[in-house]
């Protein structure tokens, strides 16, 4: 069957609305293209597009080269399952562990089945080498937490829309405040049967909540000292979107050598999704050292799609322009640009009480109840004016542009959002 040839944004959405789950509220727009840091509406409007898809469009919209590969690749060989070896998998695993400084990567495809990976790897290492006794072992987690949509996660999320009537629940999981190294050493103190800590480093749905400089360091430390495996969810923040490689470290084995290096604090479980296709591809990934990787074996964990040759070349070619294109640095230098001049707005505004986050993971809070539609307001006016954004938590707007932006397109781009939030002020 051929599909119905969309000419306007009303009836792609009406075709949604009678044919698909209710699980969304998007922003009344139809994409149907995209290149660079741009998008384009079924009119043929063009956008900015500053949402990335949560971080997924690092890379920009269909770059060239990650679209070569995953052409190249699926005319080729797209899937064995893991019954049989492909010839690409092992060569993506070999630089994607040399890439990020690990022994061994486990390849799913969601960002949620990495995490679960994350929490199964984990509980096996307590049983087998910390000696927690058999269904004991916990997590701590924080408050406010996004890990993604499975049961056992949403298990342990504080979001109502997330968990209500999803129950029973997973249990082993226990709930620190955020941003609270004591919170975390009292919780680990409180049991002997803590496996590891899973933590964002910036947390993204909670309103690019960024912690003090110095907390995933002390998180390291604390974890460290006390046997229990340090997990960083990279998932929205890794791969250059906070200016540097991973947002728990400032200096990688990347050779792109970025501040902060004080600060690098390496996870014990390192988990990837999003960008590692640059959006092309659901690929996700676990990086541990042997130690602990090597508590799975055969038969204990996998994925059909898992580690299919597609994925790997596309994720090879999507880590290669982060790299050629030197992203980390542009990330880095951008948000500063654009944090400095949304203060210099700020200062002056009624609207907007702040700018907070790194690199171009970034959000303003708006001056309103989370119960207004100001922010929504906001979003569909930026619309208007070619430039998309979604709210978070009813008063929060998140800023996230593919990271191949230019200064030049930047500065534009916040034009027009001050432009916007001008209409906005009293
Ligand atoms: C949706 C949020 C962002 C994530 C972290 C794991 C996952 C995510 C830190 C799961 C996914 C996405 C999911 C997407 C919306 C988006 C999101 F607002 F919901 F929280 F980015 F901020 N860990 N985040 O951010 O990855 O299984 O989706 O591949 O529509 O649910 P996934």
């Amino acid at each position: 069957m051929p599909l119905p040839k969309i000419s306007t944004s009303q009836e792609a959405i009406q075709l949604e609305d009678q044919h698909g789950a209710h699980n969304y509220h998007p922003l009344p727009v139809v994409l149907s293209r995209g290149e660079g840091v741009h998008v384009w509406d079924v009119e043929g409007n063009k956008y900015y597009d500053f949402l990335s898809a949560y971080s997924a469009v690092n890379q920009g919209h269909c770059h060239p080269k990650i679209v070569d590969a995953l052409h190249e690749q699926v005319s080729k060989l797209a899937l064995t399952s893991r019954a049989f070896h492909n010839d690409v998998l092992g060569g993506y695993e070999q630089y994607a562990t040399e890439y990020f400084g690990f022994d061994k990567l486990l390849p799913m495809n969601t960002g949620a089945e990495a995490v679960e990976t994350a929490i199964k790897i984990a509980r096996k290492w307590a049983y087998e080498k910390k000696g927690v006794k058999e269904a004991e072992a916990q997590i701590i987690v924080c408050e406010n937490n996004f890990h993604g949509r499975t049961t056992t996660i949403i298990s342990f999320s504080n979001d109502e829309d997330a968990r209500k009537n999803f129950g029973p629940y997973t249990p082993g999981f226990i709930k620190i405040a955020y941003d609270d190294p004591e919170a975390l050493e009292a919780a680990i103190k409180s049991s002997p049967n803590i496996a590891g800590f899973l933590v964002e480093p910036i947390q993204g749905e909670a309103g690019v909540y960024t912690p003090a400089d110095d907390y995933m360091m002390k998180a390291k430390e604390i974890c460290n000292r006390h046997n229990v495996l340090f997990m960083a969810d990279e998932i929205q923040t890794g791969i250059a979107r906070t200016g540097s490689l991973l947002a728990v470290c400032g200096h990688c084995t990347c050779e792109n050598h970025c501040e902060r290096q004080e600060t690098y604090s390496r996870p014990d479980i390192l988990i990837l999704g999003k960008a590692l296709s640059g959006g092309n591809y659901p690929v996700s990934a676990v990086l541990a050292d042997d130690e602990i990787m090597n508590v799975i074996q055969p038969g204990q964990h996998g994925s059909t799609f898992g580690g299919n040759p597609v994925a790997a070349a596309v994720a090879v070619a999507a880590l290669d322009v982060v790299k050629d294109e030197h992203l980390i640095q542009n990330a880095r230098k951008l948000g500063n640009l654009f944090r400095r001049l949304l203060d210099d707005y700020i200062r002056e505004s009624s609207i907007v009480n702040l700018v907070r986050g790194r690199g171009l993971l970034n959000a303003i809070v708006i001056n309103d109840s989370a119960e207004s539609s100001t922010a929504w307001d906001i979003c569909m006016a930026l619309k208007e004016n070619g430039l998309l954004a979604k709210p978070t938590h009813g008063n929060i707007i998140r800023f996230a542009p593919p990271l191949v932006m230019t200064e030049e397109q930047l500065r534009d781009c916040v034009n027009i959002i001050t432009d916007t939030l001008k209409k906005f002020e009293k």
